[in-house]
């Protein structure tokens, strides 16, 4: 269950969201954002949306209630209070820390999450204890919400403690990434977008079967890489994860640390779904162009797939196809299907080239 509260004309938050939810496995039943200018001190969201909202979980049976906004530590328990403990409740940030622990690939991105769930919720923790019969663990804290208030606070201080210690470590590895990075032998591609931009899609599609060996210190990545062969060349695919607009600066260290596979990548293919309205592509490639820019030391070729082109017709396209080459002069564009399997051997193409320059005249190969 979805709820929020939201500027009447944009729905680009819930829409997020959603998106979100349904990546990390959530089956969406339903949304209830209300309309308002500011937010509800006490729920959030109104006392007659909170009603309703609790007659609608009743109907459903659902047992988590994720919020579109950022809640207080205060909106928090008694959103917990009125629920029901059974209920799981995550506002966005908590949702996004949940995907990015999905996928945490390297040893530093796990610790950033640990420690951004733990500076989030910090604060929370005074609440914590006004709530009888508290169950920690359904709510995201680890198996401490039955411990008193000052000794999770400590807790808590301690692991904070720990965790910033062991991450300014791993720096040092960090500085190694490239020069082990060399380990692996072939190019890597990877694919980055927003979630739903089809990024899977297209994975499936270029992945050859076979499974990767040789990853060397990035084994964990192996799930979501792929050996590909096009145009007598070879190089390694990788779905990455979803990018994500306007992070909370508690987390933004998370996102980027979870973010390795844009780091590692010689070559970045970033995907646009060009069923969105034109102005959401400009508002997503904005921030996805931003992102990359923060996370990645030397500018790195870039392909932009415009993808889902066979839901939108040619006025459309073009439309998109402005947008795009305002805010990214220099990137290459592909204007692809990954579900049809439309002009993928362009792309192919242009990332062969790409990863190959000198190979681009020999038509031998093709
Ligand atoms: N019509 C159409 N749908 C697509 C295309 N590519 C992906 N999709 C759909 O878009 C949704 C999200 O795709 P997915 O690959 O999971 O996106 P990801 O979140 O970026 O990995 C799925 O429902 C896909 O079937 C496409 O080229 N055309
Ligand atoms: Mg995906």
């Amino acid at each position: 269950m979805i709820v929020g509260a939201a500027d009447k004309h944009d729905d680009f938050k819930a829409r997020e969201v959603e998106e979100l939810a349904k990546n990390r496995g959530y089956l969406v039943v339903d949304r209830l954002i209300q309309a308002r200018e500011k937010v509800h001190p006490s729920y959030l969201v109104g006392p007659g949306k909170l009603q309703e909202l609790k007659s609608k979980l009743e109907r459903y049976g659902v047992n988590v209630v994720i919020f579109i906004n950022e809640l207080r530590a205060g909106q928090y328990f008694r959103l917990q209070r009125e629920l029901g403990l059974d209920k799981k409740i995550l506002d966005r940030v908590l949702l996004i820390l949940e995907v990015f622990e999905s996928r945490a690939s390297t040893a530093e991105a796990k610790l950033q999450v640990e420690l951004a769930r733990l500076k989030y919720t910090l604060p929370w923790a005074r609440e914590l204890v006004r709530l009888k019969g508290f169950d920690g663990e359904k709510m995201g804290f680890g198996a401490l919400g039955s411990y008193p208030y000052k000794a999770y606070l400590s807790f808590a201080r301690r692991r904070i403690k720990l965790l910033e210690e062991k991450l300014e470590k791993l720096k040092i590895k960090e500085e190694m990434l490239m020069l082990r990075r060399k380990e692996i032998d072939l190019p890597i591609v990877t694919l980055t977008g927003y979630t739903q931009s089809g990024k899977t899609s297209l994975f499936n599609l270029l992945a050859c079967e076979e499974k990767l060996v040789g990853l060397g210190p990035f084994t964990t990545l192996e799930t979501y890489a792929r050996r590909v062969n096009a145009y007598g060349r070879s190089f390694i695919v990788v779905d990455s994860l979803g990018l994500v607009e306007e992070m909370p600066p508690l987390i933004l260290r998370a996102f980027h640390a979870t973010l390795v596979e844009v780091k590692l990548a010689d070559l970045l293919v970033l995907l646009v779904d060009a069923s969105d309205s034109s102005s959401k592509i400009k508002r997503k490639l904005q921030s996805s162009l931003s992102t990359i820019a923060s996370i990645v030391e030397n500018e790195k070729p870039l392909i932009i797939a415009v993808n889902k082109i066979d839901l939108v017709g040619d006025v459309r396209l073009e439309k998109a196809l402005k947008v795009i080459k305002d805010l990214a002069p220099n990137a290459e564009i592909a204007l692809i299907s990954a579900k049809k399997g439309v002009n993928i051997g362009y792309l192919l193409r242009k990332i062969v080239d790409n990863l190959y320059p000198s190979s681009s005249g020999l038509k031998a190969f093709t």
